[in-house]
Parts: C-alpha cells; sequence; structure tokens
C-alpha cells in the first residue's frame, strides 16, 4: 500500500518536528550560499535565530528574479565540486534558473518519485513509458530515476514522434505512461485516426502534469482512454516532479511535507490565507544539499485541504492548480484564467481535443475573447445549422462562467499546431 509506510503515514506532530529539524538544518545550509548570506546579513537574520517553524516568516521570500540573479551559482551552499548535475526551468523567457544537484539530492528525488508513482498504484512489474523531454527539463531523468529505483521497465521514449510511442506501448507492453495532458489529448486523436481503441493499448494509467489541466479535461481523458489519470505537480526549482502527487483517492496533490514546508499567501500581501483559502503556493525545500531554496514563491494559485486524506496518508493536499498568478488575463476588465475556459469547453461532447484562446483589440479599440476551438468528428455530421448550434452552446458555457462573450471559432480535428510537451493555450496580440 505504501512505498515508505513509516513517512508517509507519520503523525502530524512527528512530521511538524522533523520539518524543523530540516529546515533548521537546511538554513545554516543556505547560509553558506553567498546569496542567502548577502540576504540574511542585510536584514541582520542569523540562521540561529529559527527556533520553531513559525519562524520560516522571518525569512524573505525567495522569488524566480532572485534565481536569475543567483545565476549561475550564487546559490550554491556546497563546495563546487559536490554537485553531479544539473537541471534547469523550461520558461521561454528571461535569463534560466539552473538548480544543481548533489548525488544524495538525485538519491532522494528519485526516491520521492518513486514514492509517488508507487502512491498512484504503479509496481516492479509494470512497465513505464516516459513520453516528456530529457535534457534539462526534470520530467524526463527525474521520473526516469523513480521508476527504476523500484524496478519497473523504464522505456525513455521522450516527447514527440507520436507513431513510434504507439509502437513502442504495443510492442513492449506499456502498462503506464508519464504525459502531457495535452499531449495525451493529441494522441487520442492519433489513435483514433489509426482506428485504434485507446482502451485497447492495455494502459492501467496516465501520469499527467508539467502544465494546468482542468478537472474537465481528466474527465475527458479517462473516457477515451478508459484508465485513472493521475494528477503530477512539481517545478524544477523544488527539484522537478515528485513535489507533490495523487493518490489513489485522485482527490487532489499530497505533497511530500518531509521535504518541502508548504504555504500559501496572499500573492498581493504576501500575509499567510486561512486555510482553505486560495492563494499563492510558496514552497521550502528542507532536505536538499546542493541549492537549499527558502520561501519560494511558485506564483501557482491553489489551496491547502484542512481534513487529512483517507487513503491514511498525513501528508498535507492541495487543490489542483487553477493557473500562475502571472497567467491570469485581464480582458475587458474582467480577470481570469485560461483554466476556467478549458474547464467549461471540455464538458462539452462536441468539442474535441485541442483549443487555443487569442486575444486582441477591435477597431475600436476593445479588448476581444476568441476562442479556437476543435471539434470531434465522431460527434458532429456536417450541417451547417448543427455548426451554429455547437458555437451558441460553447459562447453561452463561457459566458456562463466569465463574464465575457467570446467569439467562438469552429475548426476542423488538428487543425491547431499538435502539442508534444507543455502546450501554449492563450495568444495574447493586444500590445500591452
Ligand atoms: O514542469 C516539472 C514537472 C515535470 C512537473 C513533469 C510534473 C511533471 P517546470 O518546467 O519548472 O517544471 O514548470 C513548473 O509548471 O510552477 C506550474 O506552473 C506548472 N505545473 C507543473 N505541474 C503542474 C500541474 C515542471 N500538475 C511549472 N498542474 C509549475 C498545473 C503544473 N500546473
Amino acid at each position: 500500500m505504501y512505498y515508505d509506510k513509516a513517512i508517509e503515514t507519520m503523525k502530524r506532530e512527528d512530521l511538524k518536528k522533523l520539518q524543523l529539524e530540516r529546515l533548521q538544518k537546511t538554513v545554516h545550509a543556505a547560509y553558506q550560499s553567498p546569496f542567502y548570506k548577502k540576504r540574511f546579513d542585510s536584514i541582520g537574520l542569523k540562521p540561529k535565530d529559527i527556533r520553531t517553524l513559525e519562524d520560516i516568516y522571518k525569512i524573505p521570500f525567495t522569488t524566480k528574479d532572485d534565481l536569475r540573479a543567483a545565476y549561475p551559482d550564487l546559490m550554491l551552499a556546497v563546495p563546487k565540486n559536490q554537485p553531479v548535475r544539473i537541471h534547469s526551468s523550461s520558461g521561454t523567457t528571461g535569463r534560466a534558473t539552473v538548480i544543481f544537484f548533489t548525488k544524495k539530492d538525485i538519491d532522494v528525488w528519485a526516491d520521492l518519485m518513486g514514492r509517488c508513482l508507487y502512491m498512484a498504484g504503479m509496481r516492479p512489474d509494470d512497465v513505464f513509458q516516459n513520453m516528456v523531454s530529457y535534457g534539462l527539463f526534470t520530467g524526463g531523468l527525474g521520473f526516469h530515476y523513480g521508476a527504476e529505483r523500484f524496478g519497473s521497465m523504464v522505456i525513455p521514449a521522450g516527447g514527440g514522434n507520436t507513431a513510434k510511442q504507439i509502437t513502442l506501448i504495443k510492442d513492449f507492453g506499456t502498462t503506464y505512461l508519464h504525459i502531457t495532458p495535452s499531449y495525451a489529448l493529441h494522441i487520442a486523436y492519433e489513435l483514433e485516426q489509426m482506428k485504434i481503441p485507446a482502451s485497447s493499448l492495455g494502459l492501467k494509467g496516465l501520469f499527467c502534469g508539467a502544465e494546468p489541466y482542468s478537472e474537465s479535461t481528466r474527465k475527458k481523458l479517462e473516457e477515451i482512454y478508459r484508465i485513472p489519470v493521475f494528477n503530477s505537480y512539481g517545478l524544477s526549482e523544488m527539484n522537478g516532479p515528485g513535489v507533490g502527487f495523487e493518490c489513489q483517492e485522485k482527490e487532489d496533490i499530497h505533497i511530500w511535507e518531509d521535504n518541502y514546508i508548504v504555504e500559501i499567501i496572499d500573492p498581493q500581501t504576501g500575509e499567510a490565507v486561512l486555510p482553505g483559502e486560495r492563494g499563492e503556493l510558496v514552497l521550502t525545500t528542507i532536505n536538499r544539499e546542493a541549492m537549499p531554496i527558502l520561501r519560494y514563491r511558485t506564483k501557482d494559485l491553489t489551496f491547502l485541504h484542512k481534513d487529512l486524506c483517507k487513503c491514511g496518508r498525513t501528508h498535507a493536499k492541495i487543490g489542483r492548480i487553477i493557473g500562475r498568478s502571472d497567467d491570469m488575463l485581464i480582458v475587458r476588465g474582467v480577470n481570469l484564467f485560461p483554466s476556467q475556459i478549458e474547464a467549461v469547453i471540455m464538458e462539452i461532447p462536441e468539442v474535441g481535443n485541442n483549443y487555443q484562446i487569442v486575444i486582441d483589440r477591435s477597431d475600436e479599440h476593445l479588448d476581444r475573447l476568441t476562442v479556437k476551438v476543435e471539434i470531434d468528428n465522431k460527434v458532429f455530421h456536417g450541417e451547417l445549422k448543427d455548426l451554429k448550434m455547437i458555437q451558441k452552446k460553447i459562447k453561452h458555457a463561457i459566458k456562463e462562467e466569465i463574464m465575457i462573450q467570446p467569439e467562438i471559432e469552429l475548426l476542423e480535428p488538428n487543425t491547431l499546431p499538435p502539442s508534444e510537451g507543455k502546450a501554449k493555450r492563450v495568444i495574447d496580440l493586444r500590445n500591452i
């Protein structure tokens, strides 16, 4: 049932004790890095000032900009010959952020990933196909090491090349896939073209993450593949995947609190929100040698569950990420997240597997929101009046959710650029 029962079901008070021990050790270690030494000294904070878990509030937040400013190695807390690997974030803007790992860090990470996979139901006899890109992106090697750790056969397929992926699944009896949700939808389309029912592949589960997706998309994927889809959460700054994962209850994401301290803050004020309230996730590594990061502002918006999970694990759970604070769109003065639109359209049976949100300005300088939606050929049979009806249905459903009337452009399946990794869902053409 558990990969590491003692840790996964540890009493909350023991978990807190362990967190404090590890936080104190981490703060002392972080102080060895030029970045944190300077930061602590500038406010007169000493590592020994962290005496209780609440003292974490004395430590300033670390942001993505800090990581960029510390590039390449000012946050390194061990001698330069200690790390055995680096990874980097997938962000396309600005300087990359780089994370160093010692041998022990890789080991701890592989164990965390192992825990996640086991928790979702994977076992040593399973065959695991890793369908995300390898290299600096953490999704490749992170999952790879975790699956190997407990003896599953790993197929390091990488992203893309759909026909080959399908052949590998069939020829080697793959049972679990790691894949971005947008790529899983694309593969579903390709399978349909090949007249292979996704449910005939012998798969047992999908691990989907690395990008936001809605509960409706999960349901859609589960209907297509007829297997459970587990939400996998992580970010390079905190190792990569393996920070949090869903258990078989599939009710949101357990965060491994023996490795991370979880806070949810109001992104505007930086103050903690009340339990259960939505806010920005802030994470602190408490079991990492090479590059400890204290109070990292993830920009991911979520909430903390108050109740313990039925699965028996005592580690806190966070809700599905609804988006990033920097993903929020303001259209005609209304704040909205792309995930709200996705959640609505994926409930509509005539909607196919891909969509895109385009925002531009009309000649009258008004914001215009267009949602391009691929339709599902199985449901649509080519009557113009049907098209109009579907368009109206989608428009109405979105308006109900976000209060803004969008334009709806219906497209043939496979018209939008297919996603083989993280999907680009929003095109904002306004010059703002
Ligand atoms: O995407 C690590 C990862 C790889 C996670 C594979 C899961 C699976 P980055 O490239 O640094 O790392 O991107 C991290 O992706 O801050 C979130 O905004 C987003 N993200 C990751 N997982 C989820 C998820 C990897 N399950 C950023 N739901 C994070 C929503 C997610 N957003």
